[in-house]
């Protein structure tokens, strides 16, 4: 039985996931929770092999093949990383997941949503994120920030700006059931804070539901 929370920080490239991820991380467990650190794709020695074959230039992947890959990956942390820990009761922070599928696989590359969805649903047997911040922030903002850390661009980083905004809208208008947009544009600072009181209130909440 699952009881811990999966809480998913998602949004375009450089918007400071990894950064959030680890601050949110840190105030978690300065509040006492059991706190698991993931990022997709990868976590397991095969999601690792499967991110580095889908992002590397010389492979030049297919759609279809990088979809797999990514789903490959997902299935593999899900059921070996992901479920246990939430069985365990732990918190697991997510850089990424399914929300990135739809913004890169069916806007990017144009692969049919509800065939994807379908395949994410048999590589997750169905497990959603409890809570998904959403990074807002333009294309350009993000892949400046990325160029300023003198980042070398991986295979989808190297797509063009026009490619990249349609993965930015996905993120943008993403909406449903626990999906919080937070606004990147702000100093790390700000966003920690407006971030930790998403997750605050979401904690607070369940624990409330918990009890009644
Ligand atoms: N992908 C996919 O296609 N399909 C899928 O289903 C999944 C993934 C799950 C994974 O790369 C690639 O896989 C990604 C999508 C694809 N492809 N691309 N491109 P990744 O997640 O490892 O790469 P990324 O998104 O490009 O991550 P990143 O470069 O690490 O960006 P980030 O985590 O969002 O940002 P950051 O590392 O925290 O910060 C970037 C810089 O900005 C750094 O210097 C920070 O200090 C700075 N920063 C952070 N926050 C701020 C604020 N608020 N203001 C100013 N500066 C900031």
């Amino acid at each position: 039985m699952r009881v811990g929370t999966f809480i998913v920080v998602d949004g375009p490239e450089g918007a400071g996931k990894t950064t959030l991820v680890g601050r949110l991380a840190s105030r978690l467990r300065a509040a006492g929770h059991d706190v698991l650190e993931v990022r997709q794709p990868g976590g397991t020695p095969l999601a690792e092999a499967a991110r580095a074959a889908a992002l590397d230039a010389e492979m030049h992947a297919t759609p279809l093949a990088e979809l797999f890959l990514m789903l490959a990956a997902r299935a593999d942390q899900v059921a070996k990383v992901i479920r246990p820990a939430l069985e365990s009761g732990r918190v697991v922070l997510s850089d990424r997941y399914d929300l990135s599928t739809e913004a890169y696989q069916i806007a990017g590359r144009g692969l049919p949503r509800e065939r994807v969805m379908g395949a994410n649903e048999l590589a997750t047997d169905g497990l959603r994120p409890d809570l998904t911040i959403v990074l807002d922030l333009p294309a350009e903002l993000g892949l400046k920030r990325q160029a300023h850390d003198g980042k070398e661009p991986d295979r989808i980083e190297r797509e063009g700006r026009v490619w990249h905004q349609r993965v930015a809208e996905v993120f943008l208008q993403a909406s449903g059931n626990g999906v919080v947009h937070v606004d990147a544009t702000k100093s790390a600072d700000a966003v920690e804070q407006a971030a930790w009181g998403v997750v605050e209130r979401h904690l607070a909440e369940t624990s409330e539901e918990g009890r009644s």
